[in-house]
């Protein structure tokens, strides 16, 4: 399968930085109008949320889904961000879904997981990330209320929190065991404090966590997975994509889709969806 990163020119210092650590930092790339528009649903989806989805899933913190929130549109499609991966070589982005993860005050940490959804797909054996997340806190965070944590290097290498078992079930969700090791520290993992307007691109299948949120105050992420250079992907990731998006987001208003339409997914071929796969197989080593 031909990858190329649909750039001629040398490598952007921030590509390269994502490449090789999994993760890089953009600055200022929101205003405040667009801060203040993503807070505003921020709040909505807060107090419209049901008190057993934050039980449910108190390690993350909130997770609410994209699908029912078309103001966020605007973060998503943000142009800036949209710019900033063309020029580091990934363009074609396709978007999946956004999440909005809020921890409250004294949340606890998140667990240390990877997020890459298509192991099966060569491209996740590739330096062309097959899946990023575009990560936009809504306020400053530091360690004291719970920033997020990452370990360089791990989406090219094989870690011992590869054989911990999978994120996102509803067991660690819900910290049925707090002495699961996936809640400890490790060698090298590093701290990403942020600034509300700045972005974290980081490659879905670098190990991240976070710390405890031990402020009085809410922290909120928004959560959006790209899946850059689409036409790369097996159909059948491609067409797991357009599912998962077209699901959500069909329903929203003509006017949001306008401001995300060079991040639709269109899939046009019979392949049905893949089965999505959070392991990676013999292909990827600890070298
Ligand atoms: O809450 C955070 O800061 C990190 C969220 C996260 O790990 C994720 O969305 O996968």
């Amino acid at each position: 399968m031909a990858t190329n990163t649909g750039s001629t020119t040398a490598p952007s210092p921030k590509f390269k930085q994502l490449k090789y650590e999994g993760f890089c930092i953009l600055e200022n790339v929101v205003d405040e109008a667009l801060l203040e528009r993503t807070r505003a649903c921020v709040d909505h989806a807060i107090a419209t949320l049901d008190a057993d989805q934050l039980t449910r899933n108190v390690s993350p913190g909130t997770l609410i889904d994209s699908g029912p929130h078309p103001e966020l549109a605007g973060i998503v499609g943000n142009p800036t961000a949209l710019k900033a991966l063309d020029e580091m070589g990934l363009p074609n982005s396709k978007f999946w879904k956004a999440v909005i993860i809020s921890k409250p005050p004294n949340g606890p940490r998140l667990y240390w997981h990877q997020d890459c959804l298509m192991w099966q797909d060569p491209r996740s054996y590739s330096n062309i990330p097959p899946m990023i997340f575009l990560m936009y806190y809504m306020e400053d965070t530091t360690r004291e209320n719970g920033c997020l944590r990452v370990l360089p290097g791990t989406h090219r290498r094989r870690h011992v929190l590869h054989e911990m078992g999978e994120a996102h079930t509803p067991d660690i969700n819900s910290i049925e065991n707090p002495d699961d090791p996936r809640f400890l520290d490790y060698p090298y993992e590093q701290d990403v404090p942020m600034r509300a307007g700045d972005l974290v691109i980081g490659d879905a299948r670098m190990f991240h966590a976070t710390h405890v949120n031990m402020s009085d105050q809410r922290r909120t992420v928004i959560t959006i997975w790209f899946h850059p250079l689409f036409d790369d992907l097996l159909p059948a990731t491609q067409s797991w994509i357009h599912e998962g998006f077209h699901s959500r987001h069909d329903s929203w208003p003509k006017a949001a889709l306008a401001e995300i339409e060079p991040l639709i997914p269109h899939y046009t071929g019979d392949v049905p969806p893949m089965r999505y796969n959070r392991f990676p197989d013999e292909r990827l080593s600890a070298d």
